[in-house]
């Protein structure tokens, strides 16, 4: 770990396992001269061994139209404006429901106000005012609440129509941790995987592409005047406290950041350095992110020589596009950090495994929606940063959650091409 030995270096440290992950969309996998489906004896990684078939595939691909692909669905509304509004619909004013089982709660679960409960079947419908027509991301206000531990997943309509492919499978996660936060040991002193368990909250997530296919969340266009939109429920249910009509912000590359730090007169702090254990993580997607037992390095903390010690998340089981991790830190002096990684990506040879950083819920600047780790069989420490310099990232004094997502990165728009115009 060079990199801390080296004086007056600020690092803000995360210690992470990065593994595979890739590949694994819909068990989409290449060959060289087909399309074959991941099976259990590849397992979504023959990529790693074959060439991708850009050239070979051209012809065929440009030769057809998806019409209902959300790529048909931009180019129809490219010319349509992206209007500077926040239009919220509150879930518990619904105009229509099919079912039994909605119901409007006063206070749920820590919620100040109403929000209403959509079960697991049946759809919703609000009606919206829309003062100016133009493309508009949407985000919603939910809480996970019980039921059978999958993903929420819900089908989205405008007035009554399907506006594109995707928008009927939208998925919301659930919230998982530690059972215990304290570490529970076997009779021959080895630590015992903490069990997971849902630990719902409340959360904001925009309508994405859960693929991975699409950095962006979805646009969808709204005419002017009272338009209508639906849910229907297909899997799961969950708590709305509201919807919104929202213009996703257009993050600033790292160029414009280290700018806007100059004209705050931001300097890099001294002396300051969090370390956060990944297997500490608060929450993640999904409950097979669990923490791991790597004994591989004794660089490894905690490490023992001969028991089995929590040390570690990630690997095999995070390699879904969408799955995240976060983790909660306290920053005592607010100024410019830096963050590293400790990590291990030891899956994709000659390619990159791909990540993505939030900070508090925002990408601190747009080089960090997709973070390339290299292949490596070992423990390496990565500081965040460009050819040039490591990336300063700027905290203030308090609680802050970081959270790192599988990306597909380079290779997500080759793999929708496909996906939209071939499997069909
Ligand atoms: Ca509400
Ligand atoms: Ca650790």
């Amino acid at each position: 770990m060079p990199i801390l030995k080296r004086k007056g270096m600020v690092v803000f440290l995360v210690v992470l396992l990065l593994f595979t992950m890739i590949i694994f969309v819909k068990g989409l996998v290449f060959d060289k001269k087909n399309l074959v489906y991941a099976n259990e004896e590849n397992d979504g990684r023959a990529v790693e061994e074959t060439d991708l078939p850009i050239e070979e595939n051209e012809i065929m691909i440009d030769n057809l139209v998806d019409e209902d692909s959300y790529d048909f669905y931009l180019e129809q509304h490219a010319d349509k404006k992206r209007p500077e509004r926040v239009i919220r619909i509150e879930g518990e004013e619904y105009s229509s429901v099919s079912d039994e089982g909605f119901s409007v709660k006063d206070n749920l679960e820590g919620l100040e106000g109403k929000s209403v409960i959509t079960p697991e079947v049946g759809s919703i419908t609000w009606k919206v005012d829309v003062p100016e027509d133009g493309l508009y991301n949407l985000r919603i206000h939910y809480y996970p609440l019980e039921g059978k531990s999958s993903a929420i997943e819900r089908e989205m309509l405008i007035n009554q129509s399907i506006p594109f492919d995707g928008a009927d499978i939208l998925l919301f996660d659930r919230v998982w941790g530690n059972e215990n936060d304290e570490i529970v040991r076997d009779d021959r002193g080895n630590d015992i995987t903490p069990r997971q368990i849902e630990k719902p909250i409340w959360q904001t997530a925009s309508f994405v592409n859960r693929d991975g296919y699409y950095e962006d969340p979805y646009l969808f266009y709204f005419q002017k005047g009272e338009q209508e939109i639906t849910l229907n429920a297909i899997r799961e249910p969950m708590a709305i406290d509201y919807i919104e009509l929202y213009q996703e912000n257009t993050i600033p590359s790292y160029e414009e950041i280290k700018n806007e730090y100059n004209e705050l007169g931001l300097e890099k702090t001294s002396g300051q350095f969090i370390k956060i254990q990944a297997e500490d993580a608060i929450y993640k997607s999904s409950p097979t992110v669990y923490p791991l037992q790597d004994r591989s390095s004794p660089t490894m903390e905690p490490y023992h020589v001969s028991k089995l010690r929590n040390n570690a998340i990630g690997g095999m089981n995070w390699k879904m596009p969408g799955q995240w991790i976060e983790w909660t830190f306290d920053v005592e002096e607010e100024g410019l950090y830096q963050i590293a990684f400790k990590r291990k990506q030891d899956q994709l040879r000659g390619t990159f495994a791909t990540r993505s950083v939030t900070i508090d819920g925002e990408y601190p600047f747009s080089e960090l929606k997709k973070i390339p780790f290299k292949y490596d069989l070992d423990w390496d420490m990565d500081v965040l940063g460009d050819a040039e310099e490591p990336y300063l990232f700027h905290l203030t004094e308090g609680t802050h959650t970081i959270r790192v997502e599988v990306a597909l990165g380079e290779i997500a728009p080759l793999l929708r091409t496909i996906e939209s115009s071939v499997l069909k």
